[in-house]
């Protein structure tokens, strides 16, 4: 099957299988072999968070990381794969327990803009152009701890740090409404494009858009890309699925819900997604049930569907379409698009 798309998945996509209430039940697998299996499987790329990159960066200099990244660059080329983007790992970290870009202390504050600098140079390192910033302890757990108002302000100015630290680099924070945290500063699309427009440069502020985190934000993912879309700013997509607000899960995509996955398709390819360079990012995890020798199949899998998706885009009929909404018959038209994902 042939994509218009190029896919990406990050090292955490084949994991042990440890959740909240169960230890892990694979073995881990290093960086190259699971780099190596991304490629035979036909993805194009990697993401990377900064320290699935360069393991030991809290104990490194910042010229022995930057050399580090440029022996993983050196791997990524022997299997023909580039790199995505660089995400620091900051909700991992015990410096930033409680947020970092909007932490009330001061030390986390500035561990957090040491582990984006350095994001950036890994990133510069292994040919990424851009750098996510997953806030995932960006929020509270308890809302009186923090004063909001001046959060949003010190995270603009971390943003804005970021800018000046690189001329080129782009940023793209991925909006989540909540989990870990309770309550998110960047739930939803629509946040990340006032963080942006309130950068000292929009143009190099965007999105990445995940559909699970717009599902647990009770929002759809296709619109929510679409908003990113009209800004210019997607630049990147999570896609996966998930069950309603239950846990996060990042489902194989379309597992859930094909009528969403066929529109989430159908806005990127609409809107020709992919041109300027920006890649399919598959956020899957694997069930807890998967044995090892066939620990990739979720990723696989969501590649296949969001290719079938791809052929029912190109079959729309357009004109047909056109007819429902001139007649503004759409009980035609929905019946229509049902009618096109369950039939050959
Ligand atoms: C959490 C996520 C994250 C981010 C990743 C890159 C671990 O819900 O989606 O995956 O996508 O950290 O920013
Ligand atoms: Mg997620
Ligand atoms: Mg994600």
């Amino acid at each position: 099957m042939k994509s218009r798309f190029k896919f990406t998945a990050g090292p955490w996509n084949v994991n042990e299988g440890v959740e909240a209430f169960g230890p892990g039940v694979r073995e881990t697998i290093d960086l190259e072999t699971k780099v190596k299996k991304f490629a035979e499987i036909g993805l194009s790329g990697v993401q990377f968070h900064d320290d699935d990159a360069v393991p030991d960066m809290n104990n490194m200099s910042e010229k022995q990381i930057i050399d580090y990244a440029k022996d993983v660059k050196s791997m990524l080329d022997k299997y023909g794969m580039t790199a995505e983007f660089v995400a620091p790992r900051l909700w991992m970290d015990p410096h930033t327990t409680d947020g970092g870009f909007t932490s009330n202390s001061k030390e986390d504050y500035e561990f957090a803009m040491w582990r984006a600098k350095r994001s950036i140079d890994i990133a510069n390192a292994l040919g990424a152009k851009n750098v996510v910033l997953w806030l995932a302890r960006e929020g509270t757990l308890c809302a009186e701890s923090k004063d909001p108002v001046e959060k949003i302000g010190q995270l603009i100015t971390s943003i804005d740090e970021m800018l000046a630290y690189d001329s080129k680099i782009k940023i793209l924070i991925e909006s989540k409404p909540n989990e870990p945290i309770d309550r998110s500063y960047c739930g939803t699309i629509g946040h990340v494009m006032a963080v942006s427009a309130a950068s000292k440069d929009p143009s190099r502020v965007g999105a990445v858009l995940e559909s699970a985190h717009a599902i647990l934000a009770g929002l759809d993912p296709a619109n929510e890309m679409a908003f990113a879309l009209k800004f210019g700013k997607l630049g990147s997509v999570h896609l996966n699925d998930q069950n309603g607000c239950r846990y996060d899960q990042d489902k194989t995509f379309g597992s859930e819900n094909l009528r969403n996955a066929f529109n989430q398709i159908k806005v990127l390819c609409d809107h020709n997604y992919g041109a300027n360079g920006e890649m399919v990012g598959l956020d899957v995890k694997a069930m807890r049930t998967q044995k090892p020798d066939d620990q990739y199949r979720h990723i696989q899998n969501s590649m296949k569907l969001a290719m079938m998706m791809e052929q029912k885009v190109e079959k729309f009929d357009r004109a047909f379409q056109a007819e429902c909404i001139k007649e503004r018959n759409y009980e035609k038209l929905e019946m229509y698009v049902m009618e096109l994902l369950l039939t050959d």
